[in-house]
């Protein structure tokens, strides 16, 4: 019997991979996650979605901070599947934007992770911002750290959706340990046409990071929020994690399920 459950169980997981899994490549380009550009919204309800696309010249307000469309966090998408964490950001703020705050320029920030999802923030995967003499150097860019401390964006926000809000959001990671390196590729290059404002300027980001490298930096399984940010804090967007998928096995396998079930029952009666 022992035999016939390990067919069974390497039938639907063949099944599984080939069938339903969501083809996923870290390059920039968004197409794969079967997202609707006029919309934001993916078709695949195992995509976790936010939309929050806004627009407008640098006065405008995006709550909690201003910039408008140059500092606006539009989209985020989240996916686990294979063992790894994906993740889709889309945003009006250029990746090389000048991280300088004495002229009122703010650079690209990091992804964090809030394990439990408690205001607390456990994993950083980091993005290299640029500074007026190159880019920062202290972490890797795409490099997995968990976190001993990072900066906190200048305005204080009061999400009620967040389970526990901090007050101000992580924005750059400062200490931490490195565990391991994500998949990661950004666009530098500005693309229109997405969302109802047509003409306004769209970066994208693109990750994918082993769920080996949360259990890494002390994840333990329990749910977490995935947050991003630029340096000022301006715009937030967050997700909450999406669920590991249990996919149910297509038609065509569960007939092949059913055979080699029988033809195990028939075995088992045969040797009764
Ligand atoms: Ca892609
Ligand atoms: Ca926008
Ligand atoms: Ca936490
Ligand atoms: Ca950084």
């Amino acid at each position: 019997m022992k035999l016939h459950s390990s067919i069974l169980s390497l039938a639907i997981s063949a099944g599984v991979s080939q069938a339903w899994a969501l083809t996923i490549s870290i390059d920039g380009n968004l197409n794969d996650w079967g997202i609707d550009p006029a919309t934001w919204l993916p078709s695949d309800p195992r995509i976790h979605a936010r939309n929050e696309d806004q627009t407008g010249g640098g006065g405008t307000y995006l709550n909690p901070g201003w910039g408008g469309q140059a500092y606006d966090a539009e989209a985020m998408y989240a996916l686990i599947q294979g063992g790894r964490l994906y993740v889709a950001l889309a945003t009006g703020h250029n990746p090389r934007t000048l991280h300088n705050p004495s002229t009122n320029s703010y650079g690209a920030g990091d992804f964090f992770l809030d394990f439990g999802r408690d205001g607390s923030y456990e994993l950083a995967i980091n993005i290299n911002h640029r500074l007026p003499s190159g880019f920062e150097s202290t972490f890797i860019e795409g490099g997995v750290y968990q976190v001993s401390s990072h900066a906190l964006g200048l305005w204080e926000e009061n999400d009620t959706q967040y389970p526990v809000s901090p007050a101000k959001r992580p924005t750059y990671l400062t200490a931490g340990d490195y565990v391991g390196m994500a998949e990661l590729v950004y666009t530098t290059t500005a693309v229109t046409g997405w969302g109802s404002h047509t003409t306004d300027r769209h970066y994208f980001y693109e990750l994918g990071v082993g769920l080996d490298l949360l259990t890494s930096a002390g994840w333990d399984g329990s749910p977490f929020n995935i947050h991003w940010t630029m340096n000022c804090a301006n715009d937030t967007i967050w997700l909450a994690s999406p669920p590991r998928h249990a996919v149910p096995a297509p038609a065509t396998l569960g007939l092949l399920a059913l055979g080699l079930l029988k033809l195990a029952g028939l075995r088992r009666r045969a040797s009764d």
